[in-house]
C-alpha cells in the first residue's frame, strides 16, 4: 500500500493544497498539486523542521536538516533533506507542483509527516547564489504561505 499525505498552504493571500505519495518505504515521494496567489516566476519551496505553526510559518524552525548539511539543490549530494528547490508561477500566480525527490520520506526517521511546507516570496538559489544566506535557507526570503503535512487515506 502507498503512503499518502497531503499539506494544505495557507498565507495572506498565498494559497495552495500539496499532495505526497510514496509507494514504498524506500522509494522516491512524489508531489503535485497546486500553489495560488504568487507573483510570476520562482519561489523557495521547502519541507521545515517542526509542525508548529503557533507564530505562523516562522515557528517552523529551518529546513528540515538531519544530516546537519548545508543548503543545497534537491540534486546536490549535499543538501537538507527538506531541500526541494523551487515551484514556479506563471502570469496567473499559479504554481503546479510536480516533484519526485529521493530525500524525504513519508516514514522512517527521513519522514517528512507533521513538519511544515513552506513557500518563499523570493527564488531559491540553491545554495549557490553567493549570499550569507545561501548556505543556510537559498536565500529565498519571506515565508509567504505554510501548512503541517499529514497522513491521509491511503
Ligand atoms: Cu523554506
Ligand atoms: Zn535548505
Amino acid at each position: 500500500m502507498p503512503i499518502k499525505a497531503v499539506c494544505v498552504l495557507k498565507g495572506e493571500t498565498v494559497k495552495g493544497t500539496v499532495y505526497f505519495e510514496q509507494e514504498s518505504p524506500n522509494a522516491e515521494v512524489k508531489l503535485s498539486g497546486e500553489v495560488a496567489g504568487l507573483q510570476k516566476g520562482l519561489h523557495g519551496f521547502h519541507v521545515h523542521e517542526f509542525g508548529d505553526n503557533t507564530n505562523g510559518c516562522t515557528s517552523a524552525g529551518a529546513h528540515f536538516n538531519p544530516d546537519n548539511k548545508e543548503h543545497g539543490a534537491p540534486t546536490d549530494e549535499t543538501r537538507h533533506v527538506g531541500d526541494l528547490g523551487n515551484v514556479c508561477a506563471g502570469e496567473d500566480g499559479v504554481a503546479k507542483v510536480g516533484i519526485c525527490d529521493k530525500a524525504i520520506s513519508l516514514c522512517g526517521p527521513l519522514s517528512i509527516i507533521g513538519r511544515t511546507l513552506v513557500v518563499h516570496a523570493d527564488p531559491d538559489d540553491l545554495g549557490k547564489g553567493g549570499h550569507e544566506l545561501s548556505k543556510t535557507t537559498g536565500n529565498a526570503g519571506a515565508r509567504l504561505a505554510c501548512g503541517v503535512i499529514g497522513i491521509t487515506k491511503a
